[in-house]
């Protein structure tokens, strides 16, 4: 078969595929650690880890040895059998996070929503809220998904315009206020949760203020309300601790992950929880016909071996401190490089976008074209986001890459 062109595979896409993403022009067919190849040979540093689900980098022996031994013996029973992988994996993965329970899904918005069904449950069965009352508060600029009742009350109208009619049953509030929350808990005696990002992801590595998350936790304490956190992208290591919650000491009531309990191998997903909350969950009530394969049973507890074996987190959050602590500097010296925000290597750069809108864009094609793969959000932040297995050495040529290509734009736009 003839080896098609860079060129020719995006119009395959362009011609065959739908049209719900604008990717930077570059074509992947390979990729190991914190680096990936394109189609003609060029290799690049990976600043997007797939949305931070390859935090133990690409394609890792380990990992990939888990999925192959497992997928050559069995790869799905449903959930109508027990197979051999999944008890043991939910036993690794409760006491790795702390919890008594686990209930297996396959992506994020899958465990998004079931999060949300479980809080309602809980409220009507055991808060003894009226039924069809509940509500959950949520944040505003959050990204929790695509589902219908996720986008429902979504506040980008990109997400939910034209999805309507919406679910109801959610309560936006300010996010990074815990006065807020304590206001919505105040006025409303129905709420049943507060779903929230411990770092709002979408948002640009929005980082709320110290003390916001153990302050909401203890407000739902005190209102019997549900904490809940999405640490999808925040979790498994990628801020500099296991959990982004873990900075505030907080143990959320309802934890869902996803992305990198793979290591962005297979998708992988999982909502955490207490026997007393579980427990609503009967027989029939709730289920996926591939949650808890024993394909991802297995990569998900070797992903999870992996974070721990290579010390991962604390990887990230030294040198989370000086990716920032470099791009800082530079932005003292930049017309164009505003402000670095983040936490572990969940960072992001603000750009200066005045009189140039596409600037991130733009400077994202230069950092392809320079060996490094980042992806602009909202036109004027850039993402950056490694595998948590890249070295020091590593790291130091990527600021330099960054710093060099940034110096170009600085020059245009004198
Ligand atoms: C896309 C963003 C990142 C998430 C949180 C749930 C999900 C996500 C906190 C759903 C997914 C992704 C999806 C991806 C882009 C991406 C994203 F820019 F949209 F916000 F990472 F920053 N909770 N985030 O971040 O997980 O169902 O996708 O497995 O292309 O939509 P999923």
């Amino acid at each position: 078969m003839k080896k098609l062109s860079a060129e020719e595979l995006i119009s395959l896409e362009e011609k065959y595929g739908a049209h719900n993403y604008h990717p930077l022009p570059v074509v992947l067919d390979r990729g190991e650690g914190v680096y990936v190849w394109d189609v003609n040979g060029k290799k690049y540093f990976d600043f997007l880890s797939a949305y931070s689900a390859v935090n133990q980098g690409h394609c890792h022996p380990k990992i990939i040895k888990a999925l192959t031994d497992q997928s050559q013996k069995l790869t799905l029973t449903s959930r109508a059998f027990y197979n051999n992988q999944l008890g043991v994996y939910e036993e690794y993965i409760c006491n790795y996070f702390g919890y008594e329970k686990v209930l297996p899904m396959n992506t994020g918005a899958e465990a998004v929503e079931t999060a949300i069904k479980l809080c309602r449950k809980w409220a009507y069965n055991i808060k003894k809220i009226p039924e069809n009352l509940a509500q959950i508060v949520v944040c505003e600029n959050n990204f929790h998904g695509r589902t219908t009742t996720i986008v429902s009350f979504s506040i980008d109208p990109d997400a939910y315009r034209d999805y309507g009619p919406y679910t109801p049953g959610f309560t936006v509030i300010k996010y990074n206020d815990a006065g807020e929350l304590e206001k919505a808990l105040n006025t409303n005696p129905n709420i049943a949760g507060f779903l929230v990002e411990p770092i709002q992801g979408e948002a640009g590595a929005y980082v709320p203020d110290d003390g916001y998350l153990s302050q909401c936790y203890k407000l739902c304490q005190q209102h019997k309300v549900l904490f809940i956190a999405d640490e999808v992208q925040t979790g498994i290591a990628r801020t500099g601790k296991l959990l982004a919650c873990d900075y505030e000491n907080v143990h959320p009531d309802i934890l869902i992950l996803g992305k990198a309990i793979s290591g962005g191998v297979y998708p992988i997903s999982a909502v955490l929880s207490s026997n007393d909350i579980m427990k609503v969950f009967q027989p029939g009530q709730h289920g996926s016909t591939f949650g808890g394969n024993p394909v991802a049973a297995a990569v998900a507890i070797s992903a999870l071996e992996v974070i721990r074996d290579e010390d991962l987190a604390n990887n990230a959050f030294e040198l989370g401190k000086y990716f920032r602590s470099e791009l800082g500097e530079l932005c003292k010296k930049s017309n164009i490089a505003k402000s670095v925000r983040g936490k572990g290597l969940l960072n992001a750069l603000i750009i200066n976008n005045e009189g140039h809108k596409n600037l991130a864009w733009d400077i994202c094609l230069k950092l392809a074209e320079n060996g490094l793969l980042a992806k602009p959000t909202h036109t004027n932040i850039i993402r950056f986001a490694p595998p948590l297995v890249i070295t020091k050495e590593q790291i130091e040529e990527c600021v330099e890459i960054i710093k060099r290509t940034i110096s170009l734009f600085e020059r245009l736009n004198k």
